[in-house]
Formats: C-alpha cells, structure tokens, sequence
C-alpha cells in the first residue's frame, strides 16, 4: 500500500491525498476569505485584493471559479459562505470592459457548473441574466466577436495589442461549450446559433496548410496574419473542438470533423522530435517554426488523450502515443528545473531542450495544464507514473509556492531562493486543485463519459437527447 509522503499516515494514498488537496483548497480558500473577500485574487503577501480590469467590473472571480471546486471537495461550510455570496452580492450591473473569453470561461462556466452539480436555480438564474449581456458582442459584420465588451453598454471592441483589429482565435473559438449550454437552459436558440456561425466560417474559409491561424478580422473573416499556436492565442479552439463533439454526446459531426483535420495539419506541420527524444509542439510563423513551447501548450496531452478512441480506428494507438509523449515533455519541463515546477516556455534549440532559455520565460503563476493532462492521462491508462508526477508538482507547490497567506506565483523556476509573484490567480483554485484531487480520485467523480471540463475545469454535462426528442426535432427538419 502507498502511504502519504506528508502525514506518513497508513491510509491508501488515495484518502490521504483527498484530504491533502482539501486542506490545500481549504487553506487558499480561507485567506483569499480573510484578506480579500469579494475582490477577484488574493494578493498572499501584502495580504489584500486584486480587482484587475479583465472581468469588466464584475468582483469575486476566485469565488465563482471555487463554486465546484469546493463542492465537489465537500468542504461545505465555504462552499455555502461561497453561495451565499453570489446569492447577495454578485452584481453583474457593472459598466466595465471585460474580456469576453475571460468572463464565459471564469464566470458563465462557473456558474453553469454549480447549476449542474447543485441543481440550485439560482445559479441558472444569474448565468442567463449574465449570457444576456455577452451578446451584444457578436454584432459585428462577420458575427465573429470581439475581444472586449463594456458589459453596461454592450459596446465592444477589440484588444489594442491584437494586430489590426483582430479577434484572437482562443478567444472567439473558446464560447461554444458554455454557449450550448446557454441554450439548453434558457430555451433561446440565439446562443447556439452565435457560435454555429463562428463554427461555419472557421469551417469555410481557407487554411494556410489546413492549419487555424491566431488572429481573424471580424469585418472581413479574413486571417489577419499566419501565426499558429496550440499555446497561447490558439490552444483552446482546439480543446473545444473535440469537446463540442464529446458534449454533445458524439452527435456533433462537424466538430469531430474539423478537429480531427486541424489534428492533420498540427501533425504534419508543428509536431517535432527533438534530438534528445522528446516530442513537442512548435509554433508556425508562415511556414518558419519557432521551437518553443508554452507551458499553455502542455493541456494538448491531454486533449489528444480524449480525442484518441473517436479518431479513425488505425490512429487510436497512434494518438494516445502522442498524447503520453507530450504529457511526459512537459514532465520534463518540471523535472529540469531546479523546484521542479515548470517555466512558462521552453524551448528546444539554442543547446537546450524543454528548458527556458529566456530570463522571461522563466516564471510559473499556479498555472494547472501539466496536471490537467496527468489527469487525464490517468484517467484513460491508469498508468501510476502520472499520479507519481502528480505528487512531484504537489510537493513543489508545497515548497516553493506556499507562503503564509496563501498560494503564490514564483518569478523563476530554476532557482531555490523563491521570489513570489504576491498573486495567487483564481484558475489555481478552479483547476489547479480540482485536476490535483480528480488525479488521485476514483473515476467515478466526475466521469468523462458523463462530464466534460471547459477550459477553466469547470464540469459541464453531455447533452443526450432523448429518441423522443430526437423524432421530434427530426420530423422539425425534414418539414422545414
Ligand atoms: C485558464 O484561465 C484557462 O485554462 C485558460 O484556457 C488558459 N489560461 C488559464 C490557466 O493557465
């Protein structure tokens, strides 16, 4: 029987880490409630809030993103001060400008996923009161949104930084779970069918090699520019490809299609082999890779994981491959370097492989896709390294992010003498802690036949129609 390295108890691993994260969500938990209540992040070491400005005014970033993570945990008492707190205080009358992708994954997938889990209607009603106030977002000539909404006025434009007005490919093809699910709740179609049209015309315009480039204008539909990523700026279009596919209850051929394609396009095009062995994904610059990876790019273990068993029938092996050996690069971004948490990039040139060679890669902010896909990559092999790396990064989270009051960033990795970042970001407590304890769960929390995870691990149900249903919105469309 494996015995937990921290209380050296005889439990089965299994409990003892159960309530391991506990204790560790209870503890971010209890001081994010002390010294910054209502505000969007606990700074731990001045010990106060941080607002920001990515959420347009809306306030409690970390209590929404906590919602299930503390429900799921049974931690009751803060889940109910956490409900509470919504129930009173959440205003969504804010005048701000918010960062559209930021709110649908922070705030509608929150609460959607408290709706789920709980069954309480008012999170239903708060998140269709919320998705109301998105909407304006998508009048745009294409319908392709833009970056940022004053969520008051319904103005919207885009990021200053997006080159030439553009929207960002992450941004716009990271709505379509939650946006779904809007629909289901709410019975207006309106959702589903603003993200059917980003859908179509990704589907419909031409590819630079078939592959998804970064930035697309809405008033034209046009690539703005031919820069790839399954990192940042692009990674999660891809998750929720195959994700629409899996949530939809593997109806949505569409989706299944177009991920499997841009699977083609990222084999053929960005997947490398270092000379060391290690596979990795690089980024495209109009043909020129950059070897580098995000520690962004590391949730694509996992999602090539998921996707393995729905690929053409000689290519499930083939996938699950690839999605160990990437999971097992981006160990190797952890094991080399000196805390054993990994930099925001490495790269694979300039002497050195899966390290950061830029002085400005080398910091890590609590950020969960390395444990995203050890989760996953348990959960589809029951293979125990990726529990036993799992523990590694919980045991370098103890060392070197914990601090008094919370959980902190540190500025570099590959040095002892930690300098910490005073943020302790709400995805550590949404994903973070909730990928940690589903690691070492039974799967029957949470399964992934039943649930799939937006993109800030909040669970959202597959979406079965009943044949009854199905007859129905059948006999709909062949008298259409
Ligand atoms: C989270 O907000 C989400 O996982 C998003 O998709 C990417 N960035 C952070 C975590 O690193």
């Amino acid at each position: 029987m494996l015995t937990c390295a921290f209380c050296s108890s005889l439990f089965p691993l299994v409990f003892c880490t159960a309530m391991l994260f506990q204790q560790m969500m209870k503890f971010s938990w209890d001081n994010y409630k002390r010294y910054a209540w209502g505000k969007n992040e606990l700074r731990p070491l001045t010990r106060n809030g941080h607002i920001g400005n990515m959420f347009g005014g809306l306030r409690g970033a970390s209590i929404i993103d906590s919602l299930d993570t503390l429900y799921i945990m049974g931690l009751t008492e803060e889940y109910n001060d956490a409900k509470e707190w919504v129930q009173t205080s959440l205003d969504l009358n804010s005048n701000g400008e918010a960062s559209l992708f930021e709110v649908n994954i922070r705030y509608v997938g929150g609460l959607l996923a408290a709706y789920y889990l709980t069954g309480e209607e008012m999170y239903k009603n708060k998140v269709l009161e919320l998705g109301e106030k998105l909407l304006p977002a998508f009048n745009t000539p294409t319908g392709i949104p833009r970056g940022v909404i004053n969520l008051g006025s319904g103005t919207s434009w885009s990021w200053g930084w997006a080159s030439a007005g553009s929207s960002i490919l992450a941004e716009f093809g990271t709505l379509h779970l939650e946006f779904v699910h809007l629909s289901e709740l709410s019975g207006n179609p309106v959702y589903t069918e603003k993200v059917m049209n980003i859908r179509k015309l990704l589907n419909k315009i031409e590819k630079p090699h078939g592959l998804y480039p970064n930035f697309l204008s809405p008033v034209s539909g046009n690539w703005v520019q031919h820069h790839v990523s399954i990192g940042g700026l692009g990674d999660s279009f891809y998750e929720y490809l195959i994700k629409s596919y899996l949530m939809s209850d593997k109806t949505d051929g569409e989706a299944k299609k177009m991920y499997y394609g841009a699977m083609e396009a990222i084999e053929a095009n960005l997947v490398q082999k270092s000379p060391g062995g290690l596979t990795y994904m690089a980024e495209w610059r109009g043909g020129i890779l950059d070897h580098k990876m995000g520690h962004l790019a590391c949730f694509s273990g996992g999602m090539i994981g998921i996707g393995a068993d729905d690929g053409a029938p000689e290519k499930r092996q083939h996938f699950l491959d690839l999605a160990a050996e990437i999971t097992h690069t981006c160990h190797e971004s952890y094991t080399r370097s000196a805390t054993k948490l990994g930099p925001e990039a490495f790269r694979f040139d300039g002497g050195g492989e899966a390290t950061a060679t830029r002085l400005s890669d080398r910091y890590y902010i609590l950020r969960p896709e390395v444990i995203e896909s050890y989760m996953y990559m348990w959960r589809l092999t029951h293979d125990p390294k990726y529990r036993e790396w799992g523990w590694e990064a919980v045991e370098a989270l103890e060392q070197h992010c914990r601090v008094e009051s919370g959980f902190s960033g540190i500025r570099d990795v590959y040095t002892m003498t930690a300098s910490h970042d005073n943020m302790q970001q709400s995805f550590f407590l949404s994903e973070t802690l909730k990928y940690l304890y589903l690691l070492f769960s039974d799967d029957d929390l949470l399964p992934l036949e039943d649930w799939v995870f937006n993109t800030e691990a909040h669970p959202l149900p597959v979406i079965r129609r009943s044949c009854a249903q199905d007859e129905a919105t059948q006999d709909k469309t062949s008298s259409e």
